[in-house]
């Protein structure tokens, strides 16, 4: 299966947040808690390195707690600010103004020897595709500012947001780069719904799905669907077909629907909280 996928619009994006990073002092990189480090973009790292930084873990709720405390401190331990959130439900929020304010302290103490008083601190929210960050603007704005959407590629083009007197919000696109080093990371990716469904083959993502949550997290399937778990991934995908109903003309199974099911169920948090790799995969 391939993952690739670089439509124009990302390049144009890249290209706007290079020329807007001269703007900025500090940038958010939000992740997906589930894929920490699968959905960091190193050209967004590359883009940020000379400015203040902060990386959220969005989407926290998906992920286990336990495991989103071990990667704060995996962040934190090479020197990020790191926080959780749930941008959906508004959690984490409260704290994120004193966040951007401790994570500026530097810029906001240099303004100060200048002379510069109440200069706003300017943030470029940045990630790949879907990670939440239009959803994250407009929960800490309060307010619907911001185009969202259940897919990649909702965003286009640049949105500056004034929240208040003290912090300006740059919404970016979301981007991926040319190609993927490690296939791995392709599929993490497509899990998550950061790559386009389009381009993707359900079934043998959800196969592969199915031998991950065997593995690490036996016996929800069984739970969930009342389906024995094999070895066999595309049995395991069938008896979940038959379990779900999904029929195509003639009673035969509807595997590519079941395929689209389960994956949905992962990624609305249906089948629990679920992490998809490990600080210890990464030291
Ligand atoms: N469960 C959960 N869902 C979230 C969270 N944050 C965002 N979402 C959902 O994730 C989806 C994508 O959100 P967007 O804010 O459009 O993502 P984006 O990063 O701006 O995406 P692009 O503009 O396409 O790059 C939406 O369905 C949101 O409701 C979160 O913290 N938890
Ligand atoms: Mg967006």
């Amino acid at each position: 299966m391939h993952f690739q996928w670089y439509p124009g619009h990302m390049t144009k994006a890249k290209r706007m947040m290079q020329e807007n990073i001269k703007l900025i002092d500090l940038v958010i990189e939000l992740v997906d808690a589930r894929v920490p480090m699968s959905s960091r973009n190193p050209d967004i790292d590359e883009l940020g390195k000379n400015k203040a930084r902060l990386i959220l873990l969005n989407k926290a709720d998906l992920a286990e707690d336990k495991k989103n405390e071990e990667w704060l401190q995996f962040f934190r331990e090479k020197g990020y600010s790191a926080v959780t959130v749930n941008s959906r439900k508004g959690g984490g929020m409260k704290s994120i103004h004193s966040v951007i304010q401790e994570a500026c302290r530097e810029k906001i103490e240099r303004d100060r020897k200048r002379g510069i008083l109440n200069r706003p601190v300017r943030a470029m929210v940045a990630g790949i595709p879907n990670v939440g960050k239009s959803t994250f603007i407009n929960s800490l704005a309060g307010k619907a500012c911001t185009k969202t959407g259940n897919r990649p590629g909702v965003t286009k083009g640049k949105q500056w947001i004034r929240l208040n007197k003290n912090v300006e919000l740059l919404d970016t696109p979301g981007i991926l780069w040319p190609k993927f080093e490690d296939q791995e990371v392709g599929r993490k990716l497509a899990f998550i719904g950061s790559i386009k469904d389009e381009i993707l083959n359900s079934e043998e993502l959800a196969a592969q799905m199915i031998g991950f949550m065997e593995q690490h997290y036996p016996g929800v399937l069984e739970e969930k669907y009342g389906i024995q778990e094999t070895e066999d991934a595309y049995a395991c995908l069938s008896a979940i077909a038959k379990s779900r109903h999904c029929l195509l003309k003639g009673n035969e199974l509807d595997t590519k629907k079941a395929a689209a099911l389960f994956i949905d169920d992962f990624r609305d948090g249906r089948l629990g909280k679920i992490t998809l790799e490990f600080p210890e995969e990464y030291q």
